[in-house]
C-alpha cells in the first residue's frame, strides 16, 4: 500500500465509535452493566427465533449488531454546529433529517449524524443525535446575554483535531497515522469534564431556566450524553433491567410490542448525580444516562403517516404525557389503535407501507433466462426467486426523543415553547442542507431492486 494511502471515512467512524464507547464504559461503569444486557438479550433472542437469526443475516445486520449504538451530544452555538458538521464528515457522517423538540417544552433543535449508503451503514452503523440550543428561546435578556458571552468563550475542539479535519478536506482523506491521531483528538470534544466554568449561582441561575440550558453553557464542552446499544427484544431488557440495579422510565416509546417490528422503540433510565466543581464551590449536575433500543422496519410517508395518526389517536385519547400512573392504560391504547396497522411484511409491502430490500434467491438464479421465469418484481418475489427483506430504520422518532430528553431532565417545572420548527435557521448555522432520510431509504430499496433485476433478468 501506497504510505500516504487514505483510510476510508467508514474505517475511521468504525475506530471512533469503538473508542467512545471504551470511553463511555470507563467513565459510566452502569453503560457497561447495560452492554451485557443486551448481549445476553441478543443472544438469546438469535437462538430461539431462528427466522429473526435468517433475515438478520441475510441483510447482514447481524455482523453489526455488537458494534450498533448511537449517542447525543447537545451543542451551543451555530459555530459549534458548522465545526461538527465537517468533524463528523471525516467519518462519512452526514446530517440526516430535522427534528424540533419545541413542541415537548425542550430549546433546541437537532439532526442525526450517520453514514447514508447501506455498505456504509454495514462497517459501522453509528449514529449521533446532535442538538443546538436555541438561546432565542431563554426570555431573561441578562440570562441570554450570560449565556452568550459563556459560550463565546469555549472553544470545545481540540487544535490537533481542527488541524486534521482541514487537512482531510484538503487532502480529500487521512493516511492510517493522521485517522489514529484524528480519533484521539475528536474524542476530546465529547469527554466528561467535572468542572464547570461557571459559580454555582451562575449554574442554578441557568438551570431554574431550564436544565437543559445549563447542561450546555456551564461546561467546557458537549459531553456525550449517552450511548445506546441495539437489542433484539426491548421488552426482555426492560423486564431485566431492575434485577441489574437499573430502573428504566415507565413507557416505552415508540410503537407498540408486534411481531414485525417498525421503525423503533427506546426505553432510557436516568443517570446519577455527579460531584461537579463549579468555579466557586461544590456541587452536582445529572446529564448522562442510559438508553436502549429496538429497531424495525423503515415506513414510507403512506406508513409514517399512519404511524403518526394512530400515535396521536392513542396520546389524545391517553389525555395525558405518558407517565409511571397511566403506563398500564398507555400501553393499552397504543395497542388498541395499531391494531389498524397490518402486523406482517406482506400486507406492509403491498399496501406501501415500509421499504424493503430485495435478494436474489438461490432458485431465482436457478431459473434464470427460463421460459416461465416471472418478469415482474411482484411475480418474482411471489415465485420465490427474490426474497424481500425489511430495510432497517436508521433514524430516530421526535416524540420519542421528547420523551427521552423529559425523563432525563426531570419533569418538574417545564417550559412551555410554541411548536417553532426553523429547519432554514437550523441549515444556516449547519452550513449545509440536512439530508433527506426518506430518499436514502428509497434509494437503498432501489438499488436492491437493481441488483436483482442484473442478477435475474440482466
Ligand atoms: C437526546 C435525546 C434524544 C433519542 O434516542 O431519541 C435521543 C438528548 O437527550 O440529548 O437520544
Ligand atoms: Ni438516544
Amino acid at each position: 500500500m501506497h504510505a500516504t494511502a487514505h483510510v476510508s471515512p467508514d474505517e475511521i467512524r468504525k475506530g471512533f465509535s469503538r473508542a467512545m464507547s471504551d470511553m463511555y464504559r470507563e467513565e459510566v461503569p452502569l453503560y457497561g452493566a447495560l452492554m451485557e444486557l443486551v448481549a445476553e438479550t441478543n443472544t438469546r433472542v438469535l437462538d430461539t427465533e431462528p427466522l429473526l437469526a435468517q433475515q438478520l443475516q441475510r441483510t447482514g445486520e447481524i455482523r453489526r449488531l455488537d458494534m450498533e449504538r448511537h449517542g447525543a451530544i447537545r451543542l451551543g452555538t451555530a459555530a459549534e454546529l458548522a465545526t461538527i458538521s465537517r468533524l463528523f464528515a471525516v467519518m462519512g457522517m452526514q446530517p440526516v433529517g430535522y427534528y424540533d423538540l419545541t413542541p415537548a417544552g425542550v430549546p433546541v433543535h437537532s439532526t442525526a449524524f450517520r453514514a447514508v449508503h447501506e455498505q456504509a451503514l454495514q462497517t459501522s452503523p453509528f449514529r449521533v443525535f446532535t442538538s443546538l440550543l436555541r438561546l432565542e428561546l431563554i426570555e431573561n435578556p441578562e440570562l441570554r446575554a450570560f449565556a452568550e458571552t459563556a459560550l463565546a468563550k469555549r472553544s470545545i475542539f481540540t487544535p490537533g483535531a481542527l488541524a486534521l479535519i482541514e487537512q482531510a478536506e484538503k487532502d480529500g482523506g487521512l493516511n492510517a497515522v493522521n485517522a489514529d491521531e484524528f480519533v484521539r483528538q475528536a474524542l476530546e470534544t465529547f469527554r466528561w469534564h467535572p468542572s464547570a466554568t461557571v459559580t454555582g449561582a451562575q449554574y442554578r441561575q441557568l438551570s431554574d431556566q431550564h436544565r437543559l440550558i445549563a447542561d450546555v453553557v456551564a461546561f467546557k464542552g458537549p459531553h456525550i450524553n449517552h450511548l445506546t446499544p441495539r437489542t433484539l427484544d426491548i421488552d426482555q431488557v426492560q423486564a431485566a433491567m431492575p434485577g441489574k440495579g437499573i430502573t428504566p422510565k415507565a413507557v416505552i416509546e415508540g410503537p407498540p410490542r408486534r411481531h414485525c417490528p417498525i421503525l423503533l422503540r427506546q426505553t432510557s433510565f436516568k443517570a446519577l448525580d455527579e460531584p461537579i466543581a463549579f468555579t466557586d464551590a461544590q456541587g452536582s449536575h445529572s446529564a448522562r444516562f442510559g438508553e436502549i433500543e429496538q429497531r424495525g422496519v423503515a415506513l414510507t410517508p403512506k406508513g409514517r403517516a399512519l404511524y403518526d395518526s394512530l400515535l396521536n389517536a392513542a396520546r389524545d385519547e391517553l389525555g395525558a404525557f405518558p407517565n409511571e400512573g397511566n403506563a398500564a392504560r398507555y400501553t393499552q391504547l397504543m395497542e388498541h389503535h395499531f391494531q389498524a396497522f397490518p402486523d406482517n411484511h406482506a400486507q406492509m409491502r403491498e399496501q406501501g407501507l415500509a421499504y424493503y430490500r430485495y435478494f436474489a434467491t438461490e432458485q431465482g438464479l436457478a431459473a434464470r433466462g427460463s421460459a416461465g421465469q416471472p418478469r415482474s418484481l411482484d411475480a418474482l418475489v411471489a415465485a420465490g426467486h427474490i426474497d424481500a427483506e425489511p430495510l432497517v430504520y436508521e433514524d430516530f422518532l421526535p416524540v420519542s426523543a421528547a420523551g427521552i430528553f423529559q425523563s432525563n431532565l426531570g419533569d418538574v417545572a417545564q417550559s412551555h415553547y410554541a411548536a417553532n420548527a426553523n429547519k432554514a435557521e437550523f441549515e444556516q448555522a449547519l452550513g449545509r442542507r440536512t439530508v433527506d432520510e426518506l430518499t436514502l431509504y428509497g434509494e437503498t430499496q432501489q438499488r436492491s431492486v437493481d441488483e436483482c433485476t442484473q442478477a435475474l433478468l440482466g
